[in-house]
């Protein structure tokens, strides 16, 4: 590996192998067309899905670029079904409320294509829950560490969690029940995280459906200058 010294701390040299236009031109469609196959899907086969899949995708989600490398995410990784139960339990109070009172017509019409309720039974059939959370700061030897663009950061390792998920053959819905403290009191995690996505992991049950929805084209989201 070559090394060398910039500005007083060490580098090591970055290549990428050398790549065809062809070739470019390939990756970049295929990865598109697998990413394309990707939908949003709320109901789970119980299939136990290996740990190591698990911990893979999790370490793949922590490849993601952060404000100066403070890292500021921790993700919890759910298979008893005690802590599941709880949290969907937790969960559905919340969404009760949320649904009948808190939110507003205009938001609920929205939701009607996708047939969301209170109800979230994913919450126990998924084998797995990811709940992640972001670290407002962090905390080394007693001292707080700062963080920087935690929510940004946060929100970029989740991409890569939702692609790894996918790539694997995996399903997930990523879901944000409102308010979601109870996560922090169920899992016990200290006061500088802050729960930010709930992510159940599976097997998409046999035979499942999704809205037929269509993705914007292009031309709607690219501006050429
Ligand atoms: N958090 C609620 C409501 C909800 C909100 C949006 I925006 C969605 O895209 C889907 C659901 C729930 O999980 O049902």
């Amino acid at each position: 590996m070559e090394k060398k010294e910039i500005n007083g701390h060490p580098h090591i040299r970055y290549q990428r192998p050398e790549i065809s236009e062809a070739d470019l031109k390939t990756k970049a469609e295929s990865f598109f067309v697998e990413m394309n196959q990707r939908r949003t899907v709320r109901e789970f086969d119980s299939r136990p899905v290996p740990l190591e899949v698990m911990e893979n995708i999790i370490r793949t989600a922590g490849t993601a670029p952060s404000g100066a490398h403070k890292e500021p995410w921790t993700f919890c990784l759910i298979s008893d079904p005690d802590i599941k139960r709880k949290i969907r339990e937790a969960a559905e109070e919340e969404e009760k409320i949320s649904y009948s009172h808190r939110m507003p017509e205009g938001w609920k019409a929205d939701l009607k294509p996708l047939g969301t309720d209170w109800k979230k039974p994913f919450l126990e059939e998924a084998p797995y829950l990811i709940v992640v959370f972001k670290q407002s700061y962090g905390i080394h030897e007693g001292e707080k560490i700062q963080h920087y663009y935690v929510s940004e950061s946060v929100g970029i390792a989740c991409g890569f969690l939702i692609a790894a998920i996918h790539q694997a053959g995996l399903v997930t819905v990523t879901h944000t029940p409102s308010p979601m403290n109870f996560l922090s009191k169920i899992l016990g995690r200290p006061e500088n995280e802050k729960p930010f996505l709930l992510l159940p992991v599976g097997y998409a049950k046999n035979e499942t459906y999704v809205p037929d929805l269509q993705r914007k084209a292009l031309e709607e989201i690219l501006v050429r200058y």
